[in-house]
């Protein structure tokens, strides 16, 4: 067999997408971000209807290695008074230990700053965890702030995957100490499995293999767009976003959406406490250059 030959052979038997992201870089806002090189990635799963195993080609893009937490809103807000769907509203939807699988309770005041209401935690306190309550809205509004966007639900799946092909970023088999989800029979008590009964603090959890974390478990993340797989009824894909990767809310026995697979659909404009997002840059998306043209009040 000739070297060329040889050569050929061997870029013919590299799995589609072999280009792996380097070094994560600065982003704006204290983002770090991922860059994924452009190529063609495999998503979905064999069999599965509704998000099935194909191939997919992406243009290069970066992406933030975490969940945007309370801090990072709270300088969006603080730059531009932003006001969330839930604080226009007055309301905000949560469901505490306690309470029934899938119930959710309409509470007054509960919006990002409170988001279980006035007399639970206030993000304030917590600024290291996802920011949540926040509508789809509200995140595509922070995005354009920072200078990003939401991902869409190809790019979110592939970076989510880094290159991995199973139900979960480490394998087939469920782990609780690498997601942040909710353990135990119902949501009449959490048994504290992975630490945490409501959100954790971003990057608590291992990343996966090009260096996300929380892909799984913590919030539901927005994607921009609802796959035509999911639209039941004409016109849903205006009221409707997609979410991915499950929260900190999900059980077994409940929404089972903490997988790479599954893709939830979250009203535009609701807000729930275990809602929330990643922003996706152009794969050029620097500290230096994206910070010229943010506001004064960003922190350094
Ligand atoms: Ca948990």
């Amino acid at each position: 067999m000739s070297a060329r030959f040889s050569a050929l052979l061997l870029l013919a038997l590299l799995p589609a997408g072999a280009a792996e992201p380097t070094a994560k870089k600065e982003g704006p806002n204290g983002h770090r971000l991922v860059c994924v090189p452009d190529g063609e990635y495999t998503v979905g799963a064999a069999d599965y209807a509704p998000n099935p195993r194909r191939s997919v080609k992406v243009a290069a893009y970066s992406i933030a290695d975490a969940e945007t937490t309370n801090a990072q809103f709270a300088a969006f807000v603080k730059a531009t008074a932003y006001q969330t769907d839930a604080e226009k509203r007055g309301t905000g939807k949560v469901s505490l230990e306690g309470m029934a699988d899938w119930a959710w309770k309409t509470v007054k005041g509960a919006d990002w700053r409170q988001p279980f209401g006035p007399d639970g935690a206030a993000a304030a306190d917590h600024p290291d965890h996802p920011v949540t309550q926040i509508s789809g809205a509200d995140a595509a509004a922070y995005c354009a702030w920072v200078g990003g966007r939401l991902p869409t639900n190809d790019e979110w799946e592939v970076a989510a995957r880094a290159g991995a092909s199973t139900l979960y970023p480490w394998g087939n088999a469920f782990d609780s100490k690498r997601a942040n989800i909710w353990t135990g029979g119902s949501h009449r008590r959490n048994t504290l499995e992975d630490g945490f009964l409501y959100t954790s603090p971003v990057r608590s959890f291992p990343p996966n293999a090009w260096g996300l974390y929380d892909v799984l478990g913590n919030v539901f993340e927005y994607c921009a767009g609802l796959p035509s797989t999911l639209i039941a009824r004409e016109g849903q894909e205006r009221r409707l976003l997609s979410g991915r990767g499950g929260s900190w809310w999900c059980s077994e026995g409940t929404c089972s959406a903490f997988n790479l697979r599954d893709i939830g659909t979250m009203d535009k404009h609701g807000s729930l406490a275990n809602q929330g997002f990643r922003v996706v840059f152009a794969p050029t998306a620097s500290t230096h250059e994206k910070r010229r043209s943010l506001p004064k009040e960003t922190p350094p």
